[in-house]
């Protein structure tokens, strides 16, 4: 096969309210793109991102494009295909060759591909037009009815991101273009449509025959430790319908030079999809980061004409990789409910967790360096698994390898989110068609172990009023329960899959609440939307998949793109009264009542500054205390609680979100207190019956033992009462030890703290909200020396210092530290270092660079 991208196209905008200075203009523009990233490269747009730009931008959505490009092919020989692959359009067109209608499309999560060898062999233009997606869904809607969603754009009617429309987060921009490869590729024979390698590990050193059904199961090696890998290559064939059918020979290897191989002869007379299995004896296991290496294995597939004697030019080929480990999800029925709990290569593993959205809503911006710096931020702040939110995207590969590499376990949504979907045709065969395209393409990678039907969705028809509006309208019932386990079933038999998110595993939602906190997944929103944090203790939910709290971007991003504008990012700005409601903060603050919620989650804790830069400090930190809260209270109750997927790792622009790392890609305060509250090893005081215990929770392979000493002491350090006793955490396992007696026994709730430590881990106590402790307001002695690359800056708490944070960007947008939001008894010493250059050190060591959450209360003035 022969293929070559088409990256130069030409944009024309071509109806709707085009301003005058872009109508009928001609832009160079790449692809992969859309008419955004065009227009922005040649600056014929403002930055959608800055500013209230986005609003001034709201033409686009109702403007028509055309994607022209001339295509010089040489004729076809007689035996010769030429087809035009679009691996992805955004989304509504149609496409055309030297004026033939090629086709129309209307989905952007799969790829089309047109046989046009009938029309090379001269220059012509290839065109692609595109309609308003918002337009095609209102009219979608007025033929098939509406359906109800979350917000009011109507999302659910057209096979495009969702959140292409807006989102709590997202902003409204609605791309339209060319956001894959185009390719035009040259064939002869035969092709290689997908090729799908599945995974299974099985006890032993077996030989299966190559149609024995092998399911992964919760073992993975005998009594000697032996195992044998067993990897299933399904590969669908086209031929390209032209000359005499030929044999063709198909070789798979797994594991390069020291793996195995399998060739595989297909007589004149075979099409369509065949099977190659392949043993590996032995192989190494893959496993999730924290519980082992990440081996993989490389899988070549090579498919020639012929009987295989000429091996010197495939007619087509594929290269992947394989990790070798089985994953299943138990949902058995406890008396707690149901269980859902991932188990890989028969252990079962806590998913430290967060959900995933685009990375940027430009999605062609999005380059692997990119991912991969976000994945590791994910693996820094202690992350094991990533899920994949349903109104982006079916991940890239990239996304995928490095998850891979990392191991990191990619749950991925289904992209149906928080609406009703109608399910008659052509949306039922759109759903279909790009499921088995993209489970066929993500079903080798050993990161991704859930597939997931969906978010909200059977929730919202549960709960949010959906069931009188739609009547007996279609709802989208038939995708969760029978279109998806099916298709599934013959892709990718080896993945757990789940109904959505939330949901009771082996329930109707009829007989019991999909998001019963007991059973399977769980959403908890109460919190952020109508309670404050503290009630997260009032559930021990199975497997909280989404929970959250916002929190405004990084001061040096909110500089950036949201605040008033000086001459340089770090000169003070002068920000006005009453900024936080203005036009441009709240265009970047989607949340429905999002500023409220900041305020009123705030108020139980802490009094509201009034000042926007304390504001902006103490929202930020009270989203971290909240979610380290949150999760704190789950990973006690492991293993009844099996996971925590915080609502959200990343954001997609610059706004006030729920994400732990902005727009920009800085890392907020809540980065760190999940890196806290995520690692390996912690303790934690928590409630239990009537009083407290100590958990220690030992996420790791090896026991944990020491001495637990517990001290109630004032907050200036005055030791009040003390206990101690010995204690072995067997590994995976969490301990819990009674805090009792004196120590526990609070005598001036304000003024009094307690402090457990064990094997270099620190849990505190407080009686009091910050509010009402009597917290001194300059609780540190700081000293800050130049070491290579930066800073170190010391900072000892001379009585209680809560929160102690630096926020270097104040002073270089591109400095970086490595902690934030530490708390420090008295007499202890955190340090941190700063990456930067040419900084005052008296800067880093004073307001508002180096804050506490003492800072923020009365006293502090
Ligand atoms: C959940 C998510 C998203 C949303 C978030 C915050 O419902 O699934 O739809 O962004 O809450 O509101």
């Amino acid at each position: 096969m022969i293929s070559r991208e088409l990256t130069e196209w030409n944009l024309t905008a071509t109806g709707g309210p085009v301003p005058a200075d872009l109508a009928g203009i001609e832009v160079p523009a790449t692809v992969p793109g859309t008419s955004h990233t065009a227009l922005l490269d040649r600056d014929l747009i403002p930055d959608p991102y800055l500013g209230t730009n986005e609003t001034s931008l709201a033409w686009m959505k109702r403007a028509t494009w055309r994607y022209a490009t001339v295509l010089d092919e040489p004729a076809a020989a007689s035996d010769e295909r030429v087809d035009l692959l679009f691996e992805g359009v955004d989304t509504v067109a149609g496409i055309s060759l030297g004026g033939v209608e090629l086709g129309r499309t209307a989905n952007m999560h799969r790829s089309y591909r047109y046989d046009v060898r009938s029309l090379v062999g001269a220059p012509a233009d290839l065109v692609v037009d595109l309609d308003s997606a918002l337009e095609a869904a209102a009219a979608e809607a007025l033929r098939l009815g509406t359906r109800p969603m979350a917000y009011d754009q109507p999302f659910n009617m057209v096979r495009k991101m969702a959140c292409s429309f807006g989102w709590d987060w997202g902003p409204d921009l609605q791309t339209a273009g060319l956001w894959k490869p185009v390719r035009v590729q040259r064939w002869r024979v035969a092709r290689l449509v997908r090729v799908t390698p599945l995974v299974t590990v099985v006890p032993g050193d077996v030989a299966l025959s190559d149609d024995e059904v092998v399911a992964p199961g919760s073992s993975v090696s005998d009594a000697e430790g032996r195992r044998t890998g067993v990897v299933d290559v399904h590969v669908e064939i086209e031929r390209s319908g032209l000359g005499e059918p030929v044999p063709l020979t198909l070789d798979v290897s797994v594991g390069g030079q020291s793996g195995r191989g399998v060739s595989t002869f297909l007589p004149a007379s075979a099409s369509g999809t065949t099977h190659v299995r392949v043993h590996l004896p032995d192989p190494e296991l893959w496993w999730p980061a924290g519980h082992g290496e990440q081996p993989l294995y490389p899988v070549e597939v090579r498919l020639y004409a012929g009987n295989g004697e000429d091996r010197s030019e495939p007619l087509d080929s594929w290269d992947g990789r394989v990790g070798f480990r089985n994953v299943v999800v138990d949902t058995t029925p406890d008396e707690q409910g149901t269980s859902f709990t991932f188990v890989v290569n028969g252990k079962h593993v806590f998913a430290r967790g967060a959900n995933w959205i685009p990375d940027d809503h430009l999605l062609t911006r999005i380059t692997r360096e990119r991912l991969e710096r976000r994945i590791d931020q994910a693996r820094g702040a202690n992350l094991n698994l990533l899920r994949v939110w349903g109104g982006g995207i079916y991940e890239s590969d990239d996304f995928y390898d490095v998850c891979d590499e990392k191991g990191v376990m990619v749950w991925q949504d289904i992209l149906l989110a928080c609406a009703a979907y109608p399910e008659e045709d052509p949306h039922w065969g759109e759903l279909e068609a790009e499921l088995r395209e993209n489970a066929a393409r993500l079903a080798p990678h050993p990161s991704l172990v859930l597939w997931n039907g969906g978010n909200e969705n059977i929730w919202g028809h549960e709960d949010w009023g959906w069931k009188e509006p739609l009547g007996d309208l279609t709802w989208g019932a038939g995708y969760y329960y029978e279109l998806f386990p099916k298709v599934l079933a013959e892709i990718d038999p080896t993945r757990p899959y789940a109904d959505g998110s939330p949901y009771s595993p082996g329930f109707a939602p009829e007989e019991m609440h999909p998001n019963d906190p007991n059973h399977g997944t769980h959403h908890q929103w109460d919190v952020w939307n109508r309670i404050d944090y503290t009630h997260y203790r009032d559930d021990v939910p199975r497997f909280p998949s989404e929970f959250g709290f916002q929190g405004p971007a990084t001061w040096a991003t909110m500089r950036r793109a949201i605040l008033p504008q000086g001459d340089s990012v770090v000169e003070p700005v002068e920000i006005p009264p009453g900024f936080k409601e203005s036009e441009v903060f709240l265009l970047h603050q989607k949340a429905e009542h999002g500023n409220l919620k900041l305020d009123g989650g705030l108020a139980a804790h802490l009094d509201v500054p009034e000042g926007f830069v304390d504001w902006h400090w103490a929202t930020q930190l009270n989203q971290a205390r909240a979610i380290q809260y949150a999760v704190e209270h789950y990973r006690s109750w492991w293993p009844r609680t099996a996971g925590a997927i915080v609502w959200q790792l990343n954001d997609c622009w610059p706004v006030t979100s729920w994400a732990a790392v902005d727009g920009d890609g800085r890392r907020k305060p809540l980065w760190y207190a999940l890196k806290h509250a995520f690692a390996d090893r912690i303790v934690t005081v928590q409630p239990r019956g009537a009083g407290l215990v100590a958990a220690l929770v030992n996420d790791t392979d090896e026991p944990w033992t020491g001495q637990v000493d517990a001290a109630r002491t004032t907050l200036g350090g005055d030791v009040l009462a003390t206990s101690g006793s010995e204690v072995a955490v067997a590994p995976r396992s969490v301990t819990l030890v009674p805090l009792e007696g004196t120590v526990a026994d609070v005598g001036d709730a304000a003024n009094e703290v307690l402090v457990v430590t064990f094997g270099g881990a620190r849990g505190l106590h407080r009686w009091a909200e910050s509010k009402d402790l009597a917290l001194d307001p300059a609780p540190v002695r700081t000293t800050v020396v130049a070491e290579e690359g930066g800073y170190r800056v010391d900072v000892t708490a001379t009585s209680l210092a809560l929160g102690v944070t630096l926020l270097p960007d104040r002073l270089d947008p591109d400095a970086q530290v490595d902690e934030q939001v530490v708390d420090l008894p008295a007499g202890t010493t955190t340090v941190f270092h700063v990456t930067s250059q040419g900084l005052d050190p008296e800067a880093l060591a004073s307001r508002p660079v180096l804050r506490t959450e003492n800072d923020l209360v009365p006293s502090a003035g």
